[in-house]
């Protein structure tokens, strides 16, 4: 189990708290797309992706990012028990969607580069610490059920 520090907590939470979900959820995911093209695979049923332009400006893409961010809520409400919290979502990624897992990673820094560009100097040293081991923790929960 992963050991959370009452400061931990409360960056987390006030990250979460204060979000824009449709802004950094599509901004989140349209980034993963443009920035490592590869990851566009998995999405060949969301329409245009032909370029850049078309993946920002893709309403399926958008709903999605958001759907990510959701989804990480669920990891917020149960930071000490992220790993059973996300045993079902593993499984679909792995077993259904064959999502390689590597990829939980890109998606998570392309999270904190879209943060910090919104935080900008409100995102601190300390800010960063806590959120990226708060991601790092969910990308390990997803790629449990791999094998
Ligand atoms: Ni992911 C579906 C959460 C990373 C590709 N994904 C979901 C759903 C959630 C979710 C929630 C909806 C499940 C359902 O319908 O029951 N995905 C997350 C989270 C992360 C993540 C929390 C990491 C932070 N997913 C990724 C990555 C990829 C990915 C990195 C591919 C590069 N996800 C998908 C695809 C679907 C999906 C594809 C199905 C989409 C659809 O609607 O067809």
């Amino acid at each position: 189990m992963v050991d959370w520090t009452d400061a931990e907590r409360s960056i987390i939470t006030g990250i979460f708290a204060n979000l824009d979900y449709e802004d950094i959820g599509a901004k989140a995911l349209c980034r993963c797309l443009i920035v490592y093209p590869w990851t566009q695979r998995y999405f060949g049923s969301f329409g245009n992706l032909y370029n850049a332009e078309a993946i920002k400006t893709n309403p399926n893409i958008a709903a999605h990012g958001v759907k990510i961010l959701h989804g990480l809520d669920r990891a917020v409400k149960n930071m000490d028990n992220i790993k059973e919290t996300y045993a079902e979502l593993s499984v679909l990624h792995s077993e259904k969607l064959h999502v390689d897992p590597d990829n939980f990673k890109l998606l998570s820094d392309c999270m904190t580069i879209v943060i910090a560009a919104k935080l900008g100097s409100a995102f601190t040293p300390e800010n960063q610490a806590a959120f990226q081991k708060f991601l790092s923790v969910v990308v390990s929960a997803l790629g449990r059920q791999y094998h």
